[in-house]
């Protein structure tokens, strides 16, 4: 149903475009990241059950800088840990825990000052092609796992998932990078 271009984002970039974004590599890890070869960074995919996304639509959105952006407990989610990590090469090893659900994690930059990201109400999900996209692990069934390996900046980083209705749910995390 909604599956849309969602391998696009980089077309209109070139290379100078990621460069800017300080993107040197991108690429799926195969095999656990050695110390030597940067931060790992663990990622938890989350939900409370099949009820979570009940309360979309009967709650403010919970997207950053949205109404709900603050608001406790919340029906999804992602967890990072560590949250701080050092610039330069980082894996993402993600694991969906969702019982039922499929979640994915995608990287885009923050701007100092946290602004909305584009969203597109009418798909209940963020505009990932005017984002700050940098990569992803797309679609993790429950259980599943996958690796994302990218090279960071410092600065502020968003973590979050897009399948429709889950990014205003609450489902993203923030973190820090450090030089
Ligand atoms: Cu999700």
């Amino acid at each position: 149903m909604l599956n849309i271009t969602r391998r696009t984002m980089f077309a209109g970039l070139g290379t100078a475009g990621l460069a800017s974004l300080g993107l040197a590599t991108v690429g799926l890890a195969t095999t656990p990241a050695r110390a030597a070869d940067g931060s790992v960074v663990k990622v938890e995919l989350w939900d409370k059950g099949g009820s979570s996304m009940d309360k979309l639509g009967s709650e403010p959105m919970r997207g950053v800088a949205m109404p709900g952006a603050a608001m406790p407990n919340r029906a999804m989610g992602i967890t990072a840990t560590p949250a701080t990590i050092k610039a330069g090469v980082v894996t993402f090893e993600a694991i969906n825990t969702s019982k039922e659900m499929v979640h994915e994690m995608i990287v885009a930059a923050l701007p100092a000052t946290p602004k909305a990201l584009p969203y597109i109400a009418d798909e209940q999900r963020v505009d990932e092609e005017k984002g700050e996209h940098l990569g992803e692990v797309s679609e993790l069934a429950p259980n599943a796992t996958g690796a994302l390996r990218i090279t960071l900046k410092p600065g502020k980083y968003l973590l979050y998932c897009n399948v429709p209705g889950h990014y205003a749910l609450g489902m993203w995390t923030e973190i820090t990078v450090t030089p």
